[in-house]
């Protein structure tokens, strides 16, 4: 099961702008959209697909997300800069944040559990 999720989520990495929203959102992955209202780009992994660190560089989302919502059962973190270093943010399985306002918003490099 787990191993057709992964084949199945690496062609689901980021969605086109124009098809982003919170539906978007899979159980069991952790999303992030470029907007404050689920909009824009998003990227999306299983909790597998982001240990022990994984960057957002690679997937052209370095400095963009400015909403999480955190559908697995992991406590996600958040990273200012790569290799999880920097200022961190913890997301707690079920929460969703928007970093409008906060110091994360548009910092977000890498992400872990
Ligand atoms: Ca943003």
């Amino acid at each position: 099961m787990l191993a057709a999720l992964l084949g199945l989520s690496a062609s689901l990495i980021l969605a086109t702008p124009a098809q982003a929203s919170s539906a978007d959102c899979y159980t069991s992955t952790v999303c992030l959209w470029e907007h404050s209202d689920f909009t824009g780009q998003l990227w999306r992994q299983y909790p597998a697909q982001i240990t022990p660190c994984r960057s957002f560089v690679p997937d052209g989302f370095n400095d963009e997300a400015t909403r999480i919502w955190n559908r697995s059962d992991k406590v996600i973190n958040i990273y200012e800069h790569a290799n999880c270093k920097g200022r961190g943010k913890a997301i707690f399985p079920g929460e969703g944040v928007n970093f409008d306002n906060t110091f994360f918003n548009d910092v977000a490099t890498s992400i872990n559990y």
